[in-house]
């Protein structure tokens, strides 16, 4: 079940052995999507609610080349501490990572992967990647929506942020056949915001009907992931316009930078949050600790079923 070339932790290993509820975890968020040391902080509190809600938690990462499922606090750490001079490892990255025997930081697009190839259905983290803006000229689409394509893992989000094309992302979605959930509502969460104004394919109510939904799509053959979209809790979310703005001024500086391919994401997140301040750093936080429960929680109902 589990891949030869996987190492699992002792934790990982036995809960997946019995059967027990698992919630993938990616390490990306971690090097390149928070400043340190909040971002070692986040892991480990995220890892802490997955705990709390009666799953157990699996931070993915490669580690020596070795694809790793399950990390030490350590080793989030040295993720967390070494920041940008990890690798961001996509799917086209793993290949090279592996042979070579580094280190590297999972996407949302890897974490899939490794999670489908250790037995975990579910993962939890805070956005997706997804279509760039001006994607029509510079063909910046996320891996992560092709892996969505392809392989069978629900993902647990907050939408995706607005440095992105939230309109084509849908379209992309639609046509590779990815359902997008919405979770206690008909409007697409935007991260920091829990309302675009686009609506999901189908709104759903509780986990059990998520559950339901991934036993429905699997056992008939449909491969390929579900998209879970969260809203940030009310009490947590932020004004649009203080937003809206920053990503404009991060937007625009990219642009005169230069900046592209796998450094784009990476310098608009932190653009964004160093643009907005302290604010968004502490929503980003308490999007993911809500996303790791509503992924537990999912993760118990397929380990019921
Ligand atoms: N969006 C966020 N935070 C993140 C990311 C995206 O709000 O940390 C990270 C995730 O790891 C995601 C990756 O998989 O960026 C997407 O990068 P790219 O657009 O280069 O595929
Ligand atoms: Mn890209």
């Amino acid at each position: 079940m589990i891949h030869a070339m996987i190492k699992t932790s002792a934790p990982v290993r036995e809960a997946l052995a019995e059967g027990q509820p698992v919630v993938a975890l990616e390490s990306t968020i971690i090097s390149h999507g928070m400043p340190y040391p909040r971002n070692v902080e986040t892991a480990l509190s995220v890892e802490q609610h997955v705990r709390d809600n009666g799953a157990v938690p699996a931070t993915i990462a490669v580690i020596g080349g070795k694809p790793t499922v399950g990390l030490t606090p350590d080793q989030i750490e040295y993720l967390g501490r070494e920041g940008l001079n990890v690798t961001k490892v996509s799917r086209r990255d793993l290949p090279s990572i592996m042979a070579t025997g580094r280190d590297g930081a999972t996407t949302v697009a890897s974490t899939m992967i490794l999670a489908a190839r250790a037995g975990i259905r579910v993962f939890a983290t805070g956005g997706i990647g997804g279509v760039h803006r001006g994607a029509e000229d510079s063909m910046d689409v996320s891996a992560d929506l092709q892996e969505l394509a392809q392989t069978d893992v629900a993902v647990v989000c907050a939408g995706a942020k607005a440095i992105l094309d939230l309109p084509k992302t849908l379209e992309y979605l639609e046509t590779h056949g990815v359902p997008v959930l919405g979770f206690g509502t008909d409007d697409l969460p935007g991260f920091y915001t829990r309302e675009t104004g686009l609506r999901v394919d189908h709104r759903v109510e509780s986990a059990a009907e998520i559950a339901a939904l991934l036993r429905a799509k699997w056992d008939f053959g449909l491969s390929g992931g579900v998209l879970v979209t969260n809203p940030v809790p009310v009490e947590f979310a932020m004004a649009r316009d203080p937003i809206d703005r920053a990503v404009e001024q991060a937007l625009a500086e990219a642009q005169a930078q230069g900046v592209k391919g796998k450094d784009s994401t990476p310098f608009l997140l932190a653009r964004v949050t160093e643009l907005t301040g302290g604010d968004s750093l502490a929503t980003n936080i308490r999007l993911v600790e809500n996303n790791a429960r509503l992924a537990a929680q999912i993760a118990l109902e397929i380990a019921k079923a």
